[in-house]
């Protein structure tokens, strides 16, 4: 029989886990390949996470072969090739930027040496939770015996967001749409690329054809989604977050289609300008477990702006996280 695939999962007992970890059980990563999950949470949440685990149970999944829990990373991530860094420490009331970046920083400077420790050579890193891609950055640098591409960021739910709003305006399916990108950092700077993303084969933007409808309404709805989801629903994303997570690993995994690519926050190589080492959002293809950044695009000086805006912001909070000493 198949050795399981070990997906260590973080912030377990939370929002985004509780839809999360049922579609990796049920298959929507891996198909039908036996796996075995490492659920990570914080000591006052373990009893939750018990409850979770229960209805885990109780989902009689197939594939599921094993179910461990755990407060220390050092255990719950031994012999990991998957990790889902979803669990962060949420911005409350009155705390400062830096406040905020320092107590993600103790987090992911822990998880990153852990995983460099314990986990498997092949090991792939997701991180969700926010600052995601700094939070990302942190790990990296705090794991030097894993190669730096295998820390990843979320983008892929803004990426979904924009073919999503996109396909609205055009009135098509969303499977019409490919080459969507989102550049930069997964924040209200992001930039949704309508230029390089096609509807049957043809430019969106020229498609669209509005470039007040792209810049004033397009990229701030899907940069402030997340916003509009929480005054809607009183919390934050959690379902379309957990997908969005699931299609990044299982793309990075499991390959893109031919012709299309998808968005994926990686260490930048120094392609399209960005500074080499920040984590930021590119198209990329997969192929057999690699991903490379798509090379050629045209970016236009409506773009480079755009880009260049969201990837000064990176810089500020790599910047801010070499001063509090986390890199
Ligand atoms: P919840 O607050 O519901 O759950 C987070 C869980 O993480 C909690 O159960 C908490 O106990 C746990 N946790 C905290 N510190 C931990 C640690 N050191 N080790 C293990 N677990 C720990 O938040 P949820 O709604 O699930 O969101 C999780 C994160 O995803 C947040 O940072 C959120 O901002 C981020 N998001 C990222 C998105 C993206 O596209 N990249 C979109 C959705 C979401 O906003």
């Amino acid at each position: 029989t198949e050795a399981p695939t070990k997906i260590a999962v973080t912030g377990a007992a939370g929002q985004i886990c509780y839809s999360l970890l049922f579609r990796i059980a049920s298959g929507a990563l891996l198909g039908d390949r036996p796996i075995e999950l490492r659920l990570l949470e914080i000591t006052p949440a373990l009893k939750a996470l018990e409850g979770v685990v229960m209805e885990l149970d109780d989902c009689a999944f197939g594939n599921v072969v094993n179910i461990e829990i755990g407060d220390d990373p050092t255990k719950v991530f031994d012999g990991v090739n998957m990790a889902m860094l979803v669990g962060a420490m949420p911005r409350k009331a009155g705390m400062e930027r830096g406040d905020l970046l320092s107590a993600n920083g103790a987090i992911f400077t822990a998880q990153g040496r852990a995983l460099n420790e314990v986990a498997a050579d092949d090991v792939k890193v997701l991180v969700t939770g926010n600052p995601a891609n700094t939070n990302a950055l942190i790990a990296m640098r705090n794991a030097p015996d894993i190669p730096a591409e295998r820390f990843n960021a979320l983008t892929r739910l803004d990426h979904n967001r924009a073919l999503s709003q996109l396909a609205a305006k055009l009135g098509v399916p969303v499977t019409e749409l490919s080459n969507m990108t989102i550049w930069g950092n997964h924040s209200a700077t992001q930039y949704p690329d309508l230029f390089n993303a096609k509807v049957g084969g043809r430019s969106a933007a020229e498609a669209v054809g509005d470039q007040d409808w792209l810049e004033n309404t397009f990229i701030p709805t899907v940069a402030k989604r997340g916003a509009a989801i929480i005054e809607a629903r009183g919390l934050s994303s959690a379902a379309s977050a957990a997908n969005a997570t699931v299609e990044h690993m299982r793309d990075w995994a499991l390959g893109t289609p031919a012709g299309d690519w998808v968005s994926m926050a990686v260490p930048s190589d120094g392609s399209y300008g960005v500074p080499e080492g920040l984590i930021s959002s590119f198209p990329c293809t997969v192929t057999d477990g690699r991903y490379e950044i798509v090379q050629g695009l045209d970016i236009n000086e409506f773009s480079r702006a755009k880009i260049d805006a969201s990837v000064a912001e990176l810089v500020d909070e790599r910047n801010a996280v070499t001063e509090l000493g986390l890199i």
